[in-house]
């Protein structure tokens, strides 16, 4: 394989000489079996990094240099994985820094990593073995790791230890498949977004403990607006993967809506009068008598509005990349969902209706027993339904033969 180490660089001037001189003549000999190069990505520094990097050029054909215009350090990254990609042939990057915080002496440990069938390779601060500066003071250490737990707990990556690293082994294929044009930032927070979608992609990730020393030369160029800036990655990243979720959610919502209106509405209107009256000799014998209350035969229309409401905007807009569109089929999957979603009528019918017979047909007492209805056995009926007859994701022995039934 080839592996490209890149190293972003500003004003880094007492640095990556030595840096240079190190990987090349130390450490590169030591991995026998890939072929490393290294990439110094130099936003011009103002301090003659870049002369620096010439000259070692000039005594190593392994350094390679890439001048940007310091566009951030997510940017000129982005802009050194492509080049080694493009340019270089590489199968492999690193993310390393130039001001020895990384120790050169770890590259082989995850080069080894890698050999051993890793597709990415963390450089891990907080797994045993692993370790942050100890001069760091308590808010910085605070804000490292509560930082890291953040960004875990809510992209649901508790697998992940350590979200921010600057230390990393990432092979191309699956960086060629991130869109490194429009990374969500061209500051620090880039890393998150780029290990995010590594693990979608389904890479095998493996952390390898290292310990992240304190900056000896130069000065740091992370700053207190990359904090917020992580933040928002973080958000971004979450909304974007629950785009569906929430979608769901406001379908839901304009469902239930459309209910507790329509609730209403019926519950006025000729034909539940007349459909209770029909039933009206049942009036004394419970619960039988809940089929003379016009109010439970306006729940059960009521639920049959948000089952129209819930498939059409599903079908047209949550999953609209799987839409329907061929009538028969649309009729035939739609008949479908109403069959699973029958329950929910029944269920409408038999909790308003017994609510109302018992407590008086008032818009208080409809409007609860929806509440009632809806939230204590229409949400979990549904959700039973659902992985059993959509989703599929529940086997139930006795049902198998019309689980197994293919209805799309
Ligand atoms: N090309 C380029 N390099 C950058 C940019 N910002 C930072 N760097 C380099 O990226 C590496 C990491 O930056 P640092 O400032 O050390 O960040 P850090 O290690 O998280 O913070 P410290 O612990 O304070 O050093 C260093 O080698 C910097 O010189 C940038 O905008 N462009
Ligand atoms: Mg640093």
């Amino acid at each position: 394989m080839k592996i490209v180490v890149i190293i972003p660089t500003y004003n880094e001037r007492e640095n990556i000489g030595r840096m240079l001189d190190i990987l090349v003549k130390d450490e590169f000999s030591k991995i026998k079996n890939h072929k490393m190069e290294v990439l110094v990505v130099d936003g011009q520094s103002p301090d003659g990094t870049s002369e620096v990097v010439n000259e070692k050029m000039k005594k190593y054909k392994q350094v390679n240099l890439l001048l940007t215009n310091k566009g951030g350090l997510g940017a000129d990254y982005a802009k050194g994985m492509k080049y080694a990609i493009e340019k270089m042939k590489a199968d492999a990057v690193f993310e390393f820094d130039a001001d020895f915080q990384h120790d050169p002496g770890d590259i082989k440990r995850l080069v080894a990593a890698m050999d051993l069938g890793a597709d990415y390779v963390i450089g891990s601060r907080y797994i045993p073995g692993g370790a942050i500066p100890k001069e760091w003071g308590m808010h910085r250490k605070f804000l490292s790791f509560f930082g890291s737990l953040f960004a875990r707990v809510v992209l649901l990556m508790l697998n992940v230890h350590d979200m921010t690293s600057g230390f990393k082994l990432t092979k191309t294929e699956f960086l060629k498949k991130v869109d490194l044009d429009h990374l969500l930032s061209r500051y620090y927070a880039y890393k998150i977004h780029i290990l995010h979608d590594v693990v979608k992609l389904g890479a095998k990730i493996v952390e390898v403990p290292i310990v992240f020393y304190e900056r000896k030369e130069g000065s740091s160029k992370i700053s207190r607006k990359d904090l917020f800036d992580s933040f928002r990655v973080v958000i971004l990243l979450r909304l974007r993967d629950s785009k569906r979720f929430i979608k769901f959610g406001i379908v839901g919502t304009v469902g239930y809506m459309l209910n507790a209106l329509g609730l209403e509405f019926f519950s006025g209107v000729k034909v539940t009068q007349d459909l209770a009256n029909f039933f009206l000799e049942w009036k004394g014998s419970w619960p039988l008598s809940i089929a003379s209350e016009p109010s439970a035969w306006a729940a059960a229309f009521a639920a049959e509005v948000a089952i129209l409401s819930n498939f059409i905007l599903n079908n047209y807009w949550t999953f609209a990349s799987k839409r329907i569109t061929n009538p028969l089929r649309f009729l035939w999957k739609f008949s479908h969902f109403n069959l699973t979603s029958a329950g929910a009528v029944v269920i409408q019918f038999l909790v308003v209706g017994l609510a109302v017979s018992l407590f008086g047909d008032t818009p208080l007492v409809r409007q609860l027993s929806l509440v009632v209805a809806v939230g204590v056995f229409i949400v979990p009926y549904n959700y039973t339904m659902y992985n059993v007859f959509i989703w599929k994701t529940w086997k139930v022995p006795g049902l198998r033969w019309l689980q197994n039934r293919r209805v799309d």
